[in-house]
């Protein structure tokens, strides 16, 4: 059954793979499935045609025949569940490569996209100077605490799991901070994932889309 997604038609970021759809992109190129991806406008994406595909009017989606899903902890969880290469056949290993997928959205990304949000939204206000320390501080907090969990390790609990490749993509928002530059062994991990044939062939999609002419 053919796999469509949908991405940005432009990205703010202008291809720097880190809109969402490069973590699905990676996901799927990680297992070996080939995807259809349709482009949104900023404009379509609060229309009813994809409201029905994401009710909160966002970027990806995941259509699979009947199935459409969003949120990208989702859509990865189904993508992982569906094909071999990104969990592993032990229930208790399995378990904890999720748990990791989890962290990655619930703990380590809501700070890494506050402190985004302050750069990008709030830094006219006159409060801002004031307030940004405090905000890069809390995600320095995860960030400490991630990086002692990992020491010398590769990946996060053994194996490359689905866990590393959403931790991998969230920690890449902090890059323009450099703030991931503070915690050498994060910056590794985050180049070991960069450096996986899956994720470089994810990268050239997106910035294929985001750099065509017109
Ligand atoms: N929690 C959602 C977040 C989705 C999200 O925020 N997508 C962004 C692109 S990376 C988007 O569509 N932004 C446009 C908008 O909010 O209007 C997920 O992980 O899928």
């Amino acid at each position: 059954m053919t796999i469509t997604i949908t991405a940005f038609e432009r990205s703010p970021d202008r291809g720097m793979g880190l809109a969402r759809d490069t973590r699905v992109r990676w996901a799927l190129e990680e297992v070996g499935q080939p995807y259809e991806v349709r482009l949104v406008s900023f404009a379509a994406m609060k229309e009813p045609a994809h409201l029905k595909l994401h009710p909160f009017g966002k970027i990806p989606t995941y259509e699979e025949g009947d199935l459409v899903l969003f949120e990208t902890g989702s859509i990865i969880l189904h993508i992982a569940e569906h094909h071999p290469g990104l969990l592993p056949n032990d229930a208790n290993a399995r378990a904890r490569a999720i748990t990791w997928m989890f962290a990655a959205l619930n703990t380590v990304e809501p700070p890494i996209l506050e402190l985004a949000n302050a750069k990008l939204l709030e830094s006219d206000k006159p409060w801002s100077k004031d307030r940004l320390p405090l905000v890069a501080d809390r995600v320095r907090g995860p960030l400490k605490q991630l990086s002692a969990r990992l020491g010398e390790a590769d990946w996060l609990d053994g194996a490359f799991s689905a866990g590393d490749l959403m931790m991998v993509h969230v920690l890449q928002r902090l890059k323009p901070s450099g703030l991931l530059n503070e915690f050498p062994s994060l910056a590794a991990y985050v180049a070991r994932g960069e450096a996986r044939p899956a994720y470089k062939r994810a990268f050239a999609a997106q910035l294929e889309v985001n750099t065509r002419k017109g």
